[in-house]
């Protein structure tokens, strides 16, 4: 039977990050992806031109639609954007008991453009965070959700443990960015177990789109049943994988390769 996953995330017009990433994510998984829009980006490998936000109303009658009649194995957040969308966002999420709930605590694009306005970090800590099954902050978003700056593997691990306080079924800081060995570390804590997963670093610029690809991964690894940290696991190999395939299309920062099995091997006819 085909597993259903859910992405409530923003548009990438460029079609690297955000929605797009998660529906091909989803795809090469060979889980059914549907999606509920939060907002659009005018975007394309050098950066955001322009953001519109939808109401939250629209959002929660996107995630009414798909739950209702199709239901979702696992969903996964992106970009939220603000506060009026996290709201409606946990209001569905607890009226539909959705369990298998990855966060991406998404806030700023690489080239610095704000994918969540300030009034809704207090809001995504407050109310979206302790519904999580997983939450995945890189380092930036770490450091905000915590208050510990992050520069060391013994930071990371501070971090982890003020955010599983928060609420959220398991933490997964992620490494990337940190200088040196801990380049390809994240760190994983579920308030018992903690553990690092080191992956080989790929030497590419064109990087867009990573942390969306590995959250929708692990939501995809969810829904076809793996437990959490196996989630975990599987989803890094995988954006390896799509990192080493990753497309050097554009003018600016390339995205992964999602779909890098398919570039072997042309459709045929
Ligand atoms: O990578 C974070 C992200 C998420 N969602 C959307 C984005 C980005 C980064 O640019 O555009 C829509």
């Amino acid at each position: 039977m085909i597993q259903i996953a859910l992405t409530i995330a923003g548009s990438d017009s460029g079609g690297g990050a955000g929605i797009q990433a998660d529906l091909k994510t989803f795809a090469f998984h060979r889980v059914h992806g549907a999606s509920a829009l939060t907002c659009i980006t005018a975007q394309n490998t050098l950066g955001v031109d322009r953001v519109q936000a939808l109401s939250p109303e629209m959002v929660a009658a996107q995630i009414d639609a798909v739950v209702g009649d199709l239901g979702a194995s696992a969903v996964k957040t992106g970009m939220l954007f603000n506060r009026e969308i996290i709201e409606a966002v946990t209001d569905s999420i607890e009226r539909w008991r959705l369990t298998e709930l990855v966060v991406d605590p998404v806030m700023v694009s690489r080239t610095g453009a704000r994918l969540l306005d300030d009034r809704a970090i207090a809001s995504l800590i407050e109310n979206l965070l302790p519904l999580a099954s997983i939450v995945t902050p890189n380092r930036y978003e770490a450091s905000i959700l915590s208050g510990i700056e992050i520069d060391s593997l013994e930071t990371m691990r501070e971090a982890a443990a003020i955010i599983h306080q928060l609420g959220p079924a398991a933490v997964l800081v992620k490494g990337g960015g940190l200088p040196g060995k801990l380049r390809g570390v994240d760190l994983w804590f579920d308030g018992q177990e903690w553990e690092t997963f080191t992956t080989k670093t790929v030497e590419t610029t064109n990087t867009h789109g990573t942390g969306c690809t590995l959250s929708a991964a692990i939501a995809a690894n969810l829904a076809l049943g793996a437990n959490r940290k196996t989630a975990v696991k599987k989803a890094k190999t995988y954006v390896t994988k799509a990192l080493e395939h990753a497309l050097a299309i554009g003018h600016g920062t390339g995205p992964v390769g999602h779909f890098y099995p398919l570039l072997a091997s042309p459709p045929s006819s």
